[in-house]
């Protein structure tokens, strides 16, 4: 069958989910972008620059399994990279695309624009195998294979990758295959997954506190309704790791809470350091994550189940398949198996219930409260993190963060990828004032296309994060003040309403009903003072500060200053 090198492209995205491409057009990707228009093409969203695609195609595909981005050789690239690391580190499936200068620029090292004009055609690729599961530049002779291989590769590794296509090769004519073969998952070596779930469920029967560990690895291979199953039967209570934070509900009876090492509830640390068998699901302790690497486990207890490989105290097992373990392990569980619901009273730490006073502690003791079924909850870096992972949340709520890669920015782009993923529920983004202020313009792109969020920003003067940790009353951590409210008629003029600004209890209730009310978006301006914090951020503030710059931090700073000479500038004056 006879195709062009675009349709054919187009047409394999779409076969594996591609329903949104964001980006920014360029003069090496108008033809592949023309396609995007035609009546079989993919929806386009411009946003308003590369690096807000690349966060936002990750929010879309963290909701709807899939989504892509298209930018312009080098400049658009280079502007995206961060977005496509911080997915790699995140697991987040993403294509890349690239219009790129013609292969005649590329087979003759011309020198043009968006390159170092230096013939160097090499460097943009290589920044990306460093960051991608697969690449590849697409000729006539490979564009088959090679186009195939690497969306292969983002179905089953669930992590991006990046193709460059050349901008006069969009229209060349190709014979390609009528059917694209994506292969199933492997299934298991039959021998190897008896005797792994043999051991699991040995272990399991034997042991008098199992626990389950869940991580973003069940969201990023879609393993929710097998972990599902696999509590409801065998009655086991799950924790979950921050970067797993309601992959499963928070809501279920079996849910003791986000383990965090020495940040988590002493009762959760407890029941994790002395559980006799801990069943960890693609778990990973990051220093934000594990509270600095004070999660205590007993190794000998440790079940690990990666994707393809299961490790049983130490005794490896490759070729078995997560699913298909999972199935088998709750198969081979005797058949009066029973266990109690373990009763955790709290069973997550929760917030201070709300008080007159306006402060963090009771505007987030109030959304607690404010949170419904099935909402999307975006947590920004930053206060907002630290206080949204100690919610509980409602039954089917989804909540988007970026811990492990923590850019700051992230959030306003994403939820504009949520809300295209999802538009029929209810989204709501927490960010602070300095993280707005990297990405705030993408505001744009969602009143463009009304779609209606609820985002609080969180206005405190500054890096209140960083001056947990660092610089307190440091000039470094102050940001210039915004008349934030009166962005969202700034950015789209046939936006009536300018939002609102809460400075206190009655304000945030007034502010609630309105977003509860509103067809379109609602912007809510919260005010704090910049020392004012919630609940676990000074803890955060000391371990960061401790585990960055050494335990006698700070100590010598001061000890320094003491022993500075008074006057300074009077000194030198006398030399
Ligand atoms: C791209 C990027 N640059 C810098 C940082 C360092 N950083 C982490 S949190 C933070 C401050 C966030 O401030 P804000 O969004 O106002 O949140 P607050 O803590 O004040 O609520 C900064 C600068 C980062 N994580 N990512
Ligand atoms: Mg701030």
């Amino acid at each position: 069958m006879n195709m062009t090198i675009g349709a054919f492209l187009l047409d394999r995205l779409r076969s594996i989910g591609v329903n949104r491409i964001y980006g920014v057009p360029g003069d090496f990707n108008l033809e592949f972008l023309e396609l995007l228009e035609s009546p079989d093409g993919i929806n386009f969203i411009g946003t308003c620059n590369e690096l807000n695609a690349s966060y936002a195609a990750d929010g879309d595909a963290r909701l709807s399994g899939l989504s892509a981005l298209i930018t312009t050789y080098g400049v658009g690239d280079l502007a995206a990279l961060p977005g496509i690391a911080g997915a790699y580190a995140e697991g987040v499936p993403v294509v890349m695309i690239s219009g790129s200068p013609p292969l005649h620029a590329f087979e003759s090292r011309a020198l043009i624009h968006h390159t170092l004009a230096d013939g160097n055609y090499d460097n943009v690729l290589n920044c990306f195998r460093e960051f991608t599961a697969a690449q590849a530049l697409i000729t006539p002779q490979n564009a088959v294979d090679e186009i195939e291989r690497v969306l292969r590769t983002v179905v089953r590794e669930k992590q991006p990758v990046y193709l460059q296509l050349p901008s006069d090769i969009c229209y060349s004519v190709i014979d390609v295959p009528q059917e694209f073969v994506i292969r199933s998952l492997p299934a298991s070596n039959p021998v190897r997954l008896a005797s792994a779930a043999e051991a699991i469920a040995e272990r399991l029967t034997r042991a008098s506190s199992p626990v389950l560990l869940l991580d973003g690895f069940v969201r990023q291979y879609n393993l929710q309704d097998n972990l599902s199953r696999f509590v409801e039967t065998s009655m086991i209570p799950f924790a979950t790791m921050s970067t797993g934070k309601g992959v499963l509900p928070e809501s279920s009876r079996h849910f003791l809470g986000m383990y965090a090492g020495k940040a988590s509830s002493p009762e959760l640390f407890e029941r994790i350091a002395t559980s006799d068998c801990v069943l960890c699901l693609g778990v990973r302790f990051v220093d934000s994550t594990s509270g600095w690497f004070s999660h205590s486990l007993n190794r000998n207890a440790l079940i690990d189940m990666g994707m393809f490989t299961a490790s049983i105290a130490g005794e490896f097992f490759a070729d078995v398949t997560v699913t298909e373990l999972l199935d088998a392990v709750l198969a081979k569980l005797p058949a009066n198996w029973s266990r109690p619901v373990e009763s955790h009273a709290p069973a997550d730490r929760g917030h201070s219930p709300c008080s007159e006073e306006w402060n963090q502690t009771a505007f987030w003791g109030r959304i607690e409260k404010f949170l419904e079924q099935d909402d999307v909850i975006v947590a920004e870096n930053g206060t907002s993190l630290v206080a949204l992972n100690r919610m509980r949340l409602p039954a089917g709520c989804d909540y988007v963060s970026q811990p492990v890669w923590g850019a700051i920015g992230y959030t306003l782009p994403a939820v504009l990828g949520t809300l295209l993923a999802a538009p029929e529920r209810r989204h709501l983004l927490f960010i602070g004032d300095g993280s707005f202020q990297l990405t705030g313009q993408e505001l744009s792109t969602i009143l463009r296309h009304g779609l209606k969020p609820i985002i609080f920003l969180l206005n405190n003067a500054g890096y209140t994060i960083e001056r947990m940790i660092y610089g307190e009353r440091s000039s470094y951590n102050d940001v210039a003040n915004w008349d934030y409210v009166k962005l969202p008629a700034v950015l789209n003029p046939r936006v009536k309403s300018s939002g609102m600004v809460v400075t206190d209890m009655k304000e945030l209730e007034q502010a609630l009903e309105f977003a509860t009310e509103r067809e379109g978006l609602s912007f809510i301006e919260v005010r704090f003072e910049p020392m004012d914090i919630p609940e676990g951020m000074e803890a955060f503030g000391k371990m960061t500060m401790r585990y960055d710059y050494g335990r006698w931090a700070g100590e010598e700073r001061e000890r320094e200053h003491a022993n500075a000479p008074s006057d300074i500038s009077g000194s030198m004056g006398n030399k």
